[in-house]
């Protein structure tokens, strides 16, 4: 019974996948912080330098950043994949007590002040700078929040940062990018791409149906 449960699901994961692969499409924006020609400030107290925000745990206004996803309302998101370029955020301790420790959150769906349980959070870590984040339904289910859900209910992906480490700290956040994939519009698909597609799946069926009949 077993087996025949595994060819049927088999054939039929391979088949959404191969169509997932075909029509999802991404839609990335960009970020890039500094005061340049085309930076970015991003608002609040930390400071700004050429290339970079300096984003400090002892500001008063802390930095955030949203990437409007209105423009994007009428398509199914699938994920998203926040990139990351950073450097001076460690992490860093002495003994056992961390020094430094940078963590990026995205917000849940509640905003109210210092309610994180329900934000994506990870470290961030300067020896793999840049960094790429995925957050979707299930780095929800995995992380028991509801970054993925909210953003995509709010069409607003809004990030910031934490520090856990006992000094003041600072780190310079160079640019983010958000990649945004979106399941494609719905389009006729060829058939001769999806014929051999089909035929596999009845193979599996058949499959089943002589297993069965000889159990
Ligand atoms: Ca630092
Ligand atoms: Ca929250
Ligand atoms: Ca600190
Ligand atoms: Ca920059």
């Amino acid at each position: 019974m077993t087996n025949i449960l595994e060819t049927v699901s088999g054939g039929a994961v391979a088949l959404v996948l191969t169509m997932a692969a075909a029509q999802a499409a991404t839609v990335s924006l960009e970020r890039d912080y500094g005061t340049g020609a085309g930076k970015v400030d991003p608002g609040g107290n930390d400071a700004l330098r050429t290339d970079a925000v300096m984003i400090s745990d002892q500001s008063d206004s802390r930095f955030s950043d949203v990437f409007d996803l209105t423009s994007l309302a009428d398509r199914t998101i699938e994920s998203f994949d926040l990139t990351l370029t950073f450097a001076k955020a460690g992490p860093e301790k002495i003994f056992n007590f961390a020094t430094e420790a940078w963590f990026v959150r995205v917000q849940g769906s509640d905003r109210s002040a210092g309610a994180v349980s329900d934000d994506f959070i990870a470290m961030l870590d300067d020896a793999q700078s840049p960094m790429t984040f995925r957050i979707d339904a299930q780095s929800d289910a995995n992380n028991q929040d509801d970054a993925f859900a909210s953003s995509v209910a709010n069409g607003a992906f809004e990030f910031w940062f934490t520090d856990e480490g006992f000094l003041p700290n600072t780190f310079a956040l160079d640019s983010a990018r958000l990649d945004v994939t979106v399941a494609d519009e719905i389009s006729p698909v060829p058939l001769p791409a999806t014929l051999p597609l089909l035929l596999a799946g009845f193979g599996g069926f058949a499959a089943l149906r002589r297993r069965t009949r000889a159990a």
